[in-house]
């Protein structure tokens, strides 16, 4: 195997070939046309569908749900395992749009490496920055590909720059476009003393790899018209003085990215960043737990749950649990202790993923993401070990920031609807209130598209056609306190107390004033903004 640099001890080799990543970038930047490259050089698929297909084009696997077919983004996290070469993949593909980032955020937690991908016309976007800092807040290794060359792109050196002043992290060229725009031509690979150049013809294929001894080589005048020539080289040459070379321990310690150029929709330099992560990326890691970190290569099995997701697909009107495993070797039909609930739970039916669809999992190896179909048993943070009471801790809970009023079109329909939301309740898709008083819902998310994602899968997945109002409500807080206190408070606050998916104690207001009020009057009761998911 290919590894050149490691920040743990040896791994099992079962385990050291796993490459478990996220793909990350602002809005349309290419994530899930990149995924779908990725899946196609991995051997997964036989031909790669298009984010927006017309008449007779694929769709992408990872983007399956109606709402991000029908829109062309993609709303929701989605895992995909296959191999490639020596390594076996665990990639997922997250959405890009702010109003989705909790999944983003929280598939952060369940990964080794994050795949950054930027738009060569654009540079480093807002939500670019963000999610960047949420890599950093977990050290984790970060690879840069610059996706989009085949059109109108900024200069090389620029793209760089702004990466390194905007992200403050070096950046080393893995890989050189040579030409812009309609004269891009394709990429010198640095790494590999390569010619790679593109196929403007057929989308599923790179055109012509051809080996080169260096630079300076006269093949690569055979294959380059002499004014790109000129120019590349000028580049090339000062870009060795200028920027720093590419070293493997600092790409593993997340202080520099390794970038590459292409352009995903072209299957050009998606190949060479695959590669490179096999090569460059992170082993899997030692994951923090509670009372004690967990190492990938310890006999015994552990994981957590990252993601929920009820009625992937509809031939499975089930539940799934993304699962991230710590440590150990599973099997299926191990008996795992659901360290919550301190209930033995048999994994029967384990899947892995390949989007929406999914094949059953005779096994998985530490760094492997599976999918534990159950029924509700399983929350996002839950852990599951062979028997130790242990915790993995560090995935975030969302406090619900926009609140509005979910009514059945049908008013009869009210039950389907209490269920229907319970189970995106359950999912962690949003947050449910149910007042003490009057009728309806109150439903709380992060971002306003969350809304409309559940009106539409109300729709799709219950056939209960839903509407979203205002709410005379904005603010959430979650009531603790002992029995009695919680029972007096609410006794005399009744028009604002409701319950939660678990029957917990809810405050809803619409005043700042009112929490302070209640804070200086009930010293007794605590508020919080966000409920604590382990218990
Ligand atoms: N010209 C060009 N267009 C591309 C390339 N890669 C992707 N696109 C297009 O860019 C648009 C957005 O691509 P997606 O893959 O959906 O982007 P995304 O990052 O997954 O978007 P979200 O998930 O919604 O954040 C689509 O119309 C793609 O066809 C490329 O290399 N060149
Ligand atoms: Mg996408």
């Amino acid at each position: 195997m290919t590894q050149i640099a490691s920040n743990r001890p040896d791994l099992p080799p079962e385990i050291g070939r796993r490459r478990t990543f996220a793909i990350i970038s602002h809005p349309d930047a290419g994530k899930t046309t990149l995924t779908e490259k990725f899946l196609l050089f991995g051997g997964a698929i036989q031909m790669a569908g298009q984010v927006r297909a017309k008449g007779e084009s694929r769709r992408t696997r990872s983007d399956f749900m109606q709402m991000e077919k029908d829109r062309g983004i993609s709303v929701s996290a989605s895992a995909m395992s296959f191999e490639y070469h020596d390594f076996r993949f665990n990639l997922v593909d997250t959405p890009g749009h702010s109003d989705f980032s909790e999944d983003t955020y929280r598939t952060l937690t369940a990964v080794d490496a994050a795949v950054m991908v930027i738009d060569g016309a654009k540079g480093v976007e807002s939500q670019t920055r963000k999610l960047f800092e949420v890599c950093r807040l977990r050290d984790l290794p970060i690879l840069t590909f610059c996706n989009k060359m085949d059109r109108e792109s900024r200069e090389t050196f620029e793209i760089i720059d702004e990466i390194q002043e905007n992200l403050a992290i070096d950046v080393t060229p893995a890989s050189w476009p040579i030409g812009v725009g309609s004269e891009f031509l394709g990429c010198y690979d640095l790494l590999n003393d390569r010619l790679e150049l593109m196929d403007r013809a057929d989308r599923n294929r790179v055109a012509e790899s051809i080996k080169i001894k260096g630079l300076y080589d006269s093949k690569l005048k055979e294959h380059v018209p002499k004014h790109l020539v000129e120019k590349f080289l000028e580049e090339v040459e000062m870009a060795r003085e200028l920027l720093p070379t590419l070293d493997p321990q600092a790409v593993l310690e997340g202080h520099m990215t390794p970038i590459w150029f292409g352009s995903a929709i072209n299957s050009f330099g998606v190949k060479e960043l695959m590669d490179g992560i096999g090569r460059y990326g992170p082993e899997p890691q030692i994951q923090s737990a509670d009372p004690r970190q967990i190492a990938p290569e310890e006999p015994k099995v552990s994981g957590f749950v990252f993601k929920v997701q009820a009625n992937m697909d509809p031939k499975h009107r089930d539940r799934v649990a993304f699962v991230r495993l710590a440590s150990g070797h599973f099997k299926r039909g191990m008996k795992l202790l659901h360290v919550r609930s301190k209930k033995p739970m048999a994994v029967s039916n384990p899947v892995l993923f390949l989007a929406a669809d999914r094949e059953l999992a005779e096994e998985a190896w530490a760094g492997d993401i599976i999918g534990i179909p159950n029924h509700g048993q399983l929350r996002i943070g839950d852990t599951l070990t062979e028997g130790e009471q242990i915790r993995v801790t560090g995935i975030p809970s969302f406090a619900p920031e926009l609140l509005q009023t979910c009514r059945a079109g049908d008013p009869m329909k009210a039950k389907h609807l209490e269920k229907a939301l319970m189970q995106f309740a359950e999912e962690g898709a949003a947050k449910v209130f149910k007042p003490t008083f009057g009728s309806g819902f109150i439903v709380g998310v992060v971002g306003a598209l969350q809304f409309e994602v559940l009106a539409s899968r109300i729709e799709l997945e219950y056939g209960l056609p839903v509407r979203f109002e205002q709410s005379q409500f904005t603010s959430a807080r979650w009531v603790q306190g002992d029995k009695q206190s919680q029972d007096k408070f609410a006794a005399t606050n009744k028009q604002h107390i409701a319950t939660d998916h678990d029957g917990d104690m809810v405050f809803l207001t619409r005043l700042q004033w009112d929490i302070d009020r209640v804070e200086r009057d009930y010293p007794d009761v605590n508020l919080t903004a966000t409920k604590e998911m382990m218990v």
